[in-house]
């Protein structure tokens, strides 16, 4: 199988891409069978929970956001918080 996938993480208005080391990282999890994938972004612990499909900051769990693993073709805001003109 071939096919490419992206992981997304939730914004107020639609969708961001995770950069491509936190994919790159979230698919070998994911693949492996993982439950949940440690990522650390912009100095922040941040918990993938592959079974409610949430990103969870470790320091403070009410900071979550819906992800989502799909076609990298799918409209998104940008990568990472860079937009997309
Ligand atoms: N990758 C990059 N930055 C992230 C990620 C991630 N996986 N998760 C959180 N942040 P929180 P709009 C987002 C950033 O969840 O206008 C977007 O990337 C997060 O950035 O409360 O709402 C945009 O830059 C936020 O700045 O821990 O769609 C920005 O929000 C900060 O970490 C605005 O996007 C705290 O997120």
């Amino acid at each position: 199988d071939t096919e490419q996938y992206q992981w997304y993480y939730e914004g107020r208005n639609g969708w961001w891409k995770y950069d491509e080391r936190s994919n790159t990282e979230l698919e070998a999890a994911f693949n492996n069978g993982d439950v949940e994938c440690t990522l650390l972004i912009a100095g922040a612990l941040y918990s993938i929970d592959f079974q409610n499909m949430v990103q969870v900051r470790r320091s403070d769990p009410t900071r979550r956001r819906l992800v989502r693993r799909d076609h990298s073709m799918l409209q998104a805001k940008g990568v990472a918080g860079i937009k997309h003109f």
